[in-house]
């Protein structure tokens, strides 16, 4: 029996590999049964059929898992961001992050097309950049002419996931990277040929220390399995300054001798963070639960 990672998976065949040797790999018959599929991402235990087949036994244990599309086991979600084209958003970046926190991911941010955006607009996104820094999040700020190498490798070993908007820049990270994979960048040829719905498929590349891999749909932020009062967890400075708030479970909106107000207004807790939570927190409040 040998043990390897899923890096890809196509019509029910599952790449894995194993100390780098590569084995298509099915999954035993058992799987069906319980309706358990491995995803990419997983570890598992497989028994060699020969040189290149053998047959998945065992999934092993996930620690976490993407839904859409299916990817389990990230160390880091990497989550990207153009400085212009599309232009840097907090608000966005603070979506992305409860989302991460919500699937109890690690994430970072790296902003890119820093080539591409004026002194005025740098200076702008670094103060935004440094109450992320402030939280704890590793932050980079990179344009085309940095050493891809380097932001890669910084980010530790295992595997990291590379989640944005489209045209932020995420296949043009991966190409620096390693040339030989030679993706397709977001060309007006590339929105010709795929349309909005063409579903891609999460595929792990080697990296020094890990893996990396592109999360195409994720783009999509889906709040449905977040609760409003979960809301204020993954906002992590407002999580910290809510401990010091009169009742246990303040919501940081109305309630009296709340903390988190007191921090907003002191200039503790950046204002468009609380911003961005309120809204958050009011549109998840009154979405229509659908069943
Ligand atoms: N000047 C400059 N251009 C960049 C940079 N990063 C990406 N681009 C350009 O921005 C466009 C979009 O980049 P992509 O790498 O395709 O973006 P993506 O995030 O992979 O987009 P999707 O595949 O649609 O999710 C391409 O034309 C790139 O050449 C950068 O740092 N500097
Ligand atoms: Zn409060």
């Amino acid at each position: 029996m040998r043990t390897g990672r899923i890096i890809k998976s196509l019509s029910g065949v599952y790449r894995v590999d194993s100390d780098g040797e590569m084995f298509d790999t099915k999954p035993r018959g058992l799987f069906r049964k319980k309706k358990f599929s491995p995803i990419v991402g997983d570890i598992v235990d497989f028994e060699i059929e020969n040189v290149t087949e053998g047959y998945i036994q065992h999934v092993h244990e996930r620690q976490n898992e993407l839904k859409r599309p299916p990817v389990s086991n990230i160390d880091h979600l990497v989550i990207v961001m153009s400085a212009v084209e599309p232009d840097f958003s907090t608000q966005l970046v603070d979506r992305f992050l409860v989302i991460a926190h919500s699937y109890g991911l690690n994430p970072r941010i790296v902003v890119t097309k820093k080539d591409m955006a004026s002194d005025s607009q740098i200076e702008r996104i670094e103060k935004d950049l440094d109450v992320y820094r402030a939280i704890g999040y590793p932050v980079q700020f990179v344009g085309k002419n940095d050493n891809i190498e380097t932001i890669f490798d910084e980010w530790g070993s295992g595997l990291a996931v590379l989640s944005g908007q489209s045209g932020v820049g995420k296949s043009t990270l991966l190409n620096a990277y390693r040339p030989d994979l030679a993706i397709e960048t977001n060309q007006i040829s590339k929105s010709l040929n795929r349309g909005k719905h063409t579903t891609r498929h999460v595929e792990l590349f080697e990296r020094k220390g890990g893996f990396v891999a592109d999360t195409p749909g994720f783009s999509a932020l889906d709040f449905d399995h977040i609760h409003k009062d979960e809301v204020k967890d993954y906002f992590l400075e407002i999580q910290e300054y809510g401990q010091g708030c009169k009742f246990r479970n303040c919501n940081h909106i109305k309630e009296p001798q709340c903390n988190v107000k007191a921090q907003v207004e002191a200039g503790n807790i950046a204002q468009f963070r609380y911003d961005h939570y309120v809204q958050l927190f009011e549109e998840i409040a009154n979405r229509k639960e659908r069943y």
